[in-house]
Order: structure tokens, then C-alpha cells, then sequence
């Protein structure tokens, strides 16, 4: 569930980067012939022509739609131009847009903090040198405003018989401005500047939002695309969240926007300004409560991250109608091809950027042969993360194992027991690496990095383990375990405002040999270390056990023995060597 975070005293000026049909640009990068062309890029698959992933504005045009098929968009579109996503080992390979991104990112990260928050979104904070230009070159100074600027669209500056542009120079140069409007007249001249600067470097268009927050920018910048740039005044914040449909919001859709409209009769985003926060609390608790207070108001406190590389690596594939996985060989398989994949992008993620993967994930969607009804999600599962295909691959195929077993009702560990009668059916399978920290300055290889930060006994990543069952654990809102957009951008999150991987969490503490997680204390027992508990994930428990997790686990403290207590020992078992 969304969680208020404290609005900042002084304005900011926050810029939403969204490129323009990213994945099209990026292929009509590599073939400049199909520029200007109606085009549209696929998944492999050729049921009906391929999914289409992403559109371009010239096929757009014609009616096409990204929930097309690839035969239907040769329809309403016959000179359309498909293009297949790359593959290997027999999925899509993303790595092409993957860097396209990162080109860009290396542009925007120059004028302020930067957080990537997609495959093909940024935000950033301008504050620092939108403040410097009006300290230094105000825009009511500026002799001449670029043509890039005055096509801006400044939300509440309506449109009359007057030139459109000559209206925007107005509103960006009035010299009786408010400090906060004159913040985001300078954001929207530094942003269309760097929005021109990676068109210079990397040839693609992208649009902006420019606001006070990032909730704001956000919705803004998909307002006018493609290449268009919109500034949120404060002024018109309530206009725009009154004709703002609540599912439009990301973190308001699913069961708290069906809930808004049923319990409350919530529509559109500004309908909320009715409601008291103490009402909105008593109906979705405290933290909720505030959070869509704010909200309705256009309020949202959170910060821009600085951080331009991915918070977890992640590989999924879907299996679809009769494509669903039916045998544990046919899973394992496809785990196998996962991890390869995940194993390259971790080796890789290390190697150019120092970073270390401490955790893998697995989740995966299922349903059950003989009970289709059945709305029991198939557990995420965790364990330490080790380096190396075949190795992931072993400790993926028993997180699935053990997940399987837990799914299917099983306790036996026979094969045909874990097979549970084959009376299931995998309709995706993901693997992730999560939980990845830089490794400390002057640490040269990994094996040195968990040698310093473990004791012998639990550090060496070469040494084999086995792995023992996490505990793993989707947040107590009961949100989905794992919404996962499979074949896509699984290594980002994609949050608008929201705390970071809100519905996705597993919490998993408990493993043996565990690579930097917590270690075996001189007397067998197991010590969680608090202070490397992700305190997002934290956040998301319910208070009482956040209060009992501040209490009981403790820098260095021993963990009470599995199964006794309640409270947190119910998420947190800790497993005895
Ligand atoms: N993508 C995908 N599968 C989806 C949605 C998106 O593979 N279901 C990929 C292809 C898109 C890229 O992610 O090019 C970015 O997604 P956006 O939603 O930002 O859409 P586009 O960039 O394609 O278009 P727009 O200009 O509308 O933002």
C-alpha cells in the first residue's frame, strides 16, 4: 500500500523523461529506411503476427494499438513495418534497448540527479540549476527564448485566438511570477535544452513533464507526445487531477481504485478532495490514508533517487495458453535458459558497473489443472544469490521445487511428490537478482569483497550449499507476490511515487551459507543483521511486527529460534546449522 512521504519545505523542480515508442526509435536507429515509416515492434512469437510491444506515431495514425496483434495492425495498417524483437536462447533479448537507455540516462545524468526509473524513463532533479538560473539569468532577462521551449504546453495558460507560443514566452518571462512558477519556467527551458541534447547524441525524441514533484512531472509528461514537453503550475494542479480518472494512476489502480470507486464513489483523482484524511485513514488505514490526502491535493514528497543503475536484475518468460509448462523437466529447462541470461547480465552488471547481486528470486504464475478457480498464488522464493549459470540454475530449480511443493500442498521430497502429479501448469517463470550492492572501494573481486565482509566459514562464493527453504513473504496489503511484466523491462521498477517495490517483495532471511545476508553466530544459532534488511521492504510490514523487528533484531543480536515467539518470527525463521 502507498505510503505518505513528507512534502519539502522549499519548491523543487522535478523533470519526467519518457522516451517517445522507445523500442521503434531504437530499431529505426539501426535502419535509418524505416524512419518516417509506419512501424511497430513484435515478440517473436507468431500466433496472429506477434504481440506488439511498442508502436510508432506515424502507425499510431492509422489505429494501431499496442493490444494488437501483429495480423490485426496489418490490417487497419497494411504498409506497416514489423519488427521483431532480438532473440536469444529462444526470448526476447532486450539488451539492444537496455543500453539505448543507458545513452540517454548518460546525457540527462549530467545536469542533476538522475534516478532511471524504466527501460525508458528518467527523473530528475533540476532544482540545483534552475535555482543558479534564476539567480544568474532569469528568464524574464533572456533577449530571445528557444523555439524548443515556446512549444511547451504550460498547463492552465488556456488557449485563445492569441499565438499559442506568444502566450508561453509570456508565462515563462512574467517578471510579477511567483518564486515556485518562475522555478519551473527556468526547469522547462534546462529540460527542453537537454531534451534537444539527446536527440544531438543519441537521435531519439523523448517528452517531459515538468513539475514540483515527481507525481506531478509524471503525469504531465505523457500528456503531449510525441517530442513535447509539458510544466505542471501550481496553480493548475486541481484542474488537472479533477478530470484525472483515478485508474490512470498507476498505485490507485488494482483493488485500492476498485475499492475508491465502490466504497467511496471516487472517479476521477480529484474527487478525493471531498474526503477528510481522518475519513480516508479510517478506510484504508493510516498511511494510506494520508498518502491519498495528499494526493488529491497534488502533493507527493517523494525523492528523486540518484540512481541510474537498475535496483535488481530480472529475467521472465511467459507460457501461454497451450504454451503452459506441464513437467519439471520442461521447467527446468526454461530455468536453465533464465539463468543463463541472468547469470551473463550479474557477471556483466559486476564487471562494468562493481556491483554484486546478493539475492535470487524466483516467481512464477500458476494455476492448478483440477481447481482453475483457485486464486492461491504461487509462492516467490529466495535464496543467496551465487555467481555462475550452472549454479543459478541449481538454486533456482530448487526455489521452484520447494515453491512447487508449498503451492501444490506437498511435504514429501520424492520426485513424483515434488511433481505433484504434474496436476499443475507454469504460465510464466521469472528469475531476479536483487539486493545489489556496489562492492566497497579497492575491493578488486567479488571473492575478495565476500571475504572481507564475511567470516571464512560463510564466504566463499565458490563453495557448494545447499539451500534451505526461505521464508518468503508478499506484503501484508496481500498484494500480488510478483506483478511481472514478462519478456520486458523485468529489470526495472516502474513506480510512479510509490515506495519502491511495494507489491513485488520477498522477504527472505534464514538461508544457510549466505553470501553476506546474515551469518552463523559461534554457537550454531543464526544473527540477522538488522541494518541490512532493505527498509523498504521494512516498510511494507504491518507496524506491529516493524516495531517487533526494531526491538528484537538488533545489530549483532541473536534471532529467537524458529517457531517460538509470534509476531516476526512467523516471516523471519531463522534456520539452525
Ligand atoms: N514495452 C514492452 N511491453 C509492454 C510495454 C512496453 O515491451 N507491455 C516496452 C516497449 C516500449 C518500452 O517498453 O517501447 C517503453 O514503454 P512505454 O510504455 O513507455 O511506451 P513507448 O515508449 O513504446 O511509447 P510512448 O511514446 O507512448 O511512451
Amino acid at each position: 500500500m502507498p505510503v505518505a512521504h513528507p512534502e519539502p519545505q522549499d519548491a523543487r523542480v522535478i523533470a519526467h523523461i519518457d522516451m517517445d515508442c522507445f523500442y521503434v526509435q531504437v530499431e529505426q536507429r539501426k535502419q535509418p529506411e524505416l524512419r518516417g515509416k509506419p512501424a511497430a515492434v513484435i515478440q517473436y512469437n507468431s500466433w496472429k503476427g506477434g504481440a506488439l510491444i511498442a508502436v510508432g506515431y506515424e502507425a499510431r495514425a492509422f489505429g494501431v494499438k499496442r493490444s494488437m496483434r501483429g495480423d490485426e495492425a496489418k490490417k487497419v495498417c497494411p504498409d506497416i513495418q514489423l519488427i521483431q524483437v532480438p532473440v536469444a536462447r529462444d526470448k526476447s533479448d532486450l539488451t539492444l534497448y537496455r543500453d539505448a537507455g543507458s545513452e540517454v540516462v548518460a546525457v540527462l545524468a549530467r545536469k542533476g540527479r538522475c534516478e532511471r526509473a524504466s527501460i525508458d524513463e528518467v527523473y530528475l532533479d533540476i532544482t540545483d540549476v534552475a535555482t543558479s538560473m534564476l539567480l544568474e539569468n532569469p528568464p524574464e532577462v533572456l533577449e530571445s527564448v528557444d523555439e524548443e521551449v515556446l512549444k511547451s504546453h504550460i498547463l492552465g495558460v488556456n488557449k485563445d485566438d492569441r499565438d499559442q507560443k506568444q502566450m508561453v514566452k509570456e508565462w515563462l518571462c512574467r517578471n510579477d511570477a511567483d518564486n515556485h512558477d518562475k522555478l519551473l519556467a527556468c526547469g522547462a527551458i534546462i529540460v527542453a535544452k537537454l531534451r534537444k541534447e539527446v536527440l544531438t547524441v543519441t537521435e531519439f525524441t523523448c517528452s517531459a513533464g515538468i513539475a514540483h514533484n515527481k507525481m506531478l512531472a509524471k503525469l504531465a509528461s505523457g500528456m503531449h507526445k510525441p517530442a513535447q514537453q509539458t510544466v505542471v503550475p501550481s496553480a493548475s494542479i486541481n484542474e488537472l487531477l479533477a478530470s484525472l480518472p483515478v485508474k490512470k494512476m498507476k498505485q490507485l489502480g488494482g483493488k485500492l481504485g476498485a475499492s475508491l470507486e465502490s466504497d467511496l464513489g471516487v472517479h476521477n483523482v480529484g474527487d478525493l478532495l471531498q474526503f477528510s484524511e481522518e475519513k480516508l485513514q479510517n478506510h484504508y488505514g493510516v498511511n494510506t490514508g494520508t498518502w491519498l490526502w495528499n494526493v488529491a491535493r497534488g502533493m507527493s514528497g517523494e525523492e528523486v533517487k540518484g540512481r541510474i543503475l537498475p535496483k535488481s536484475q530480472g529475467c521472465g518468460k511467459t507460457f501461454p495458453g497451450p504454451r503452459a509448462l506441464r513437467t519439471i523437466e520442461s521447467v527446468e529447462h526454461w530455468l536453465g535458459a533464465l539463468c543463463e541470461e541472468l547469470s551473463d547480465r550479474v557477471e556483466s552488471d559486476l564487471k562494468q558497473n562493481k556491483r554484486v547481486a546478493q539475492t535470487l528470486t524466483l516467481h512464477a504464475r500458476a494455476y492448478k489443472v483440477d481447481d482453475s478457480e483457485s486464486q492461491k498464488k504461487f509462492p516467490s522464493k529466495s535464496c543467496p544469490l551465487r555467481y555462475g549459470s550452472a549454479k543459478l540454475h541449481e538454486d533456482a530449480r530448487k526455489l521452484f521445487e520447494s515453491a512447487l511443493r508449498e503451492y501444490m500442498g506437498i511435504y514429501g521430497t520424492d520426485k513424483q511428490a515434488v511433481a505433484g502429479g504434474n496436476n499443475w501448469r507454469i504460465i510464466g517463470l521469472s528469475v531476479a537478482a536483487t539486493n545489489i550492492l556496489a562492492t566497497p572501494q579497492g575491493v578488486t573481486s567479488i571473492t575478495k569483497f565476500f571475504s572481507t565482509s564475511n567470516p571464512p566459514s560463510s564466504s566463499s562464493l565458490e563453495c557448494d550449499r545447499n539451500i534451505q527453504e526461505s521464508i518468503s513473504f508478499s506484503t501484508p496489503s496481500g498484494c500480488e507476490a510478483a506483478t511481472l511484466d514478462m519478456d520486458h523491462t523485468l529489470d526495472m521498477d516502474q513506480e510512479l511515487g510509490q515506495p519502491s517495490s511495494s507489491n513485488e517483495e520477498t522477504i527472505h532471511l534464514g538461508d544457510k551459507d549466505t553470501g553476506g545476508l546474515h551469518q552463523p553466530s559461534s554457537s550454531g544459532g543464526w544473527v540477522y543483521k538488522y541494518d541490512e534488511i532493505d527498509s523498504s521492504v521494512l516498510k511494507e510490514l504491518p507496524l506491529e511486527i516493524q516495531e517487533e523487528v526494531r526491538r528484537n533484531l538488533q545489530p549483532q543480536k541473536r534471532a529467537k529460534k524458529a517457531g517460538t515467539g509470534s509476531g516476526i518470527a512467523r516471516y523471519f525463521t531463522p534456520i539452525k546449522k
